[in-house]
């Protein structure tokens, strides 16, 4: 009721005039292609670039980023300057975050290798190595994105990763985003795979004739980048793992009668600008119609002043605000939800972050717009989407690697340990087992 033709609103649900089951199902995401629908595309693709490498990346290269004159797939470092000429102002924009979220993942290094003696006698150690090659996947589409390169190549950088693949669809031309290139030669990349799409999912993951084989492909992507992933790192002949599974961008913001109308509705259509299958949700605490209509009226006005109204409008259309009694029942729907990002515009939101169960990320409090973590302020962007974050961290630092333990005993230890093993190995009905303790602690098998 009351929506004007054209007017930029998302439906509004007030939670206690709602059944529970009503609310649930407002908080679904929208429902994406089949699996089955998109491994159909997908499929004939990956199996293309395996068995035909390189001739057959090149041809989907042109089909589907119109780029006919590419001659080879891969360019390799070092990049020549003129690939990477940039505006200082952008130089130094990307020197200034890059720092910020180097100086963030290198403080998720493990100072030493954990040891703990569990019985006397028995040491138990765990360290971490680097995963050797990483192939990390850099949207094309509708926004130029260096800054995804930042976010997946510096904790890549940092864990120490001995060969870093940068894949990006070109551009017609068969060239790649300056910026992009910049961010490659700064963490250090081997090479820029030229193609986007399951083709470039396939070639990190079997490798082509120019293309390096990579051990974990990270990175968001459309839903067939996605259906490639998962493709290739269930196929054991690709000995290939991903980081997470990616969906559509999201945005939760949570705001009372003390946030800035300005502010959150700012905040729900950067997100929103992503693409028309972004989510973005509000949860208003106890706000009055007056304060409610506020930032309905902020975030019509502030949309239509957008280079990228139509995909705002499209975003929006499937977003929904809902006005809840309290922070406690916010933080329960919003755990409920999951959200990629969370936005805490609210009294005391930094103690609001303790009922904080299941987010990607949080911005807390009213200076800290998304943007400052999508771009700058060190935190990673590559996080988990579409209810993912109930069981994935987003990309960091222990992204890049692998933990490996070790065990070292003396004689007097495996005295100590040595029966326990015995007997369960002869549970186990492991005789062998049994004997390589046994032999040890002096018993004679033949
Ligand atoms: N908000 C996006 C990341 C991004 N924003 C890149 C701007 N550029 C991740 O959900
Ligand atoms: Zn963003």
């Amino acid at each position: 009721a009351g929506l004007q033709a054209g007017r930029i609103q998302m439906k509004r649900y007030i939670t206690s005039e709602q059944s529970p089951q009503t609310i649930e199902a407002v908080l679904q995401r929208p429902s994406q292609k089949s699996g089955e629908q998109i491994m159909g595309i997908v499929r004939p693709i990956i199996d293309a670039v395996k068995s035909r490498g390189d001739a057959a990346l090149l041809e989907y290269t042109q089909k589907f980023d119109k780029a006919t004159s590419l001659s080879s797939p891969v360019l390799h470092a070092p990049f020549h300057p003129s690939l990477m000429q940039l505006p200082p102002e952008t130089i130094k924009a990307i020197d200034i975050s890059f720092e910020n979220i180097r100086k963030f993942h290198a403080a998720q290094k493990e100072d030493k290798p954990l040891s703990v003696e569990t019985m006397p006698g028995v040491v138990c150690s765990r360290f971490s190595r680097a995963i050797e090659r990483v192939g990390l996947y850099v949207p094309g589409g509708t926004a130029v994105l260096p800054s995804t390169a930042m976010m997946l190549g510096v904790p890549a950088m940092v864990a120490g990763c001995k060969k870093i693949v940068i894949a990006s669809p070109p551009r017609p031309d068969g060239s790649i985003t300056p910026e992009i290139v910049y961010v490659a030669h700064k963490v250090g990349a081997e090479s820029i795979l030229l193609a986007g799409g399951a083709q470039a999912v396939a070639a990190l993951a079997y490798g082509t004739e120019s293309v390096s084989k990579v051990d974990k492909i990270l990175g968001p992507g459309n839903q067939f980048v996605t259906a490639a992933k998962m493709f290739v790192s269930n196929d054991t002949s690709a000995g290939v793992s991903i980081d997470m599974p990616a969906g559509p961008s999201e945005v939760l913001v949570i705001a009372d009668a003390s946030a800035n109308p300005a502010f959150v509705a700012s905040d729900l259509l950067s997100q929103a600008e992503h693409g028309v299958d972004s989510q973005v949700i509000l949860i208003a605490v106890d706000l009055t119609q007056g304060q409610l209509g506020a930032i309905e009226d902020e975030l019509h006005a502030q949309a239509n002043a957008l280079p990228r109204v139509d995909i705002v409008r499209g975003a929006i259309e499937h977003s929904v605000t809902l006005v809840v009694k309290d922070i406690v029942e916010a933080m329960r729907l919003s755990n409920l939800y999951a959200p990629e990002h969370l936005i805490l515009q609210v009294q005391n939101a930094e103690g609001v972050v303790a009922l904080v169960e299941n987010a990607g990320s949080v911005f807390i409090g009213e200076w800290t717009p998304e943007s400052v973590g999508d771009y700058s302020a060190g935190v990673n962007h590559s996080l988990p989407t579409y209810g993912y974050a109930k069981q994935y961290s987003g990309v960091n630092l222990g992204s890049y690697i692998k933990h490996i333990t070790s065990s070292q005993l003396t004689l007097e230890g495996l005295r100590n340990v040595g029966g326990a093993v015995m007997q369960l190995a002869k549970v186990e009905e492991l005789e062998a087992h049994r004997r390589a303790v046994g032999i040890r602690l002096g018993e004679l098998y033949y």
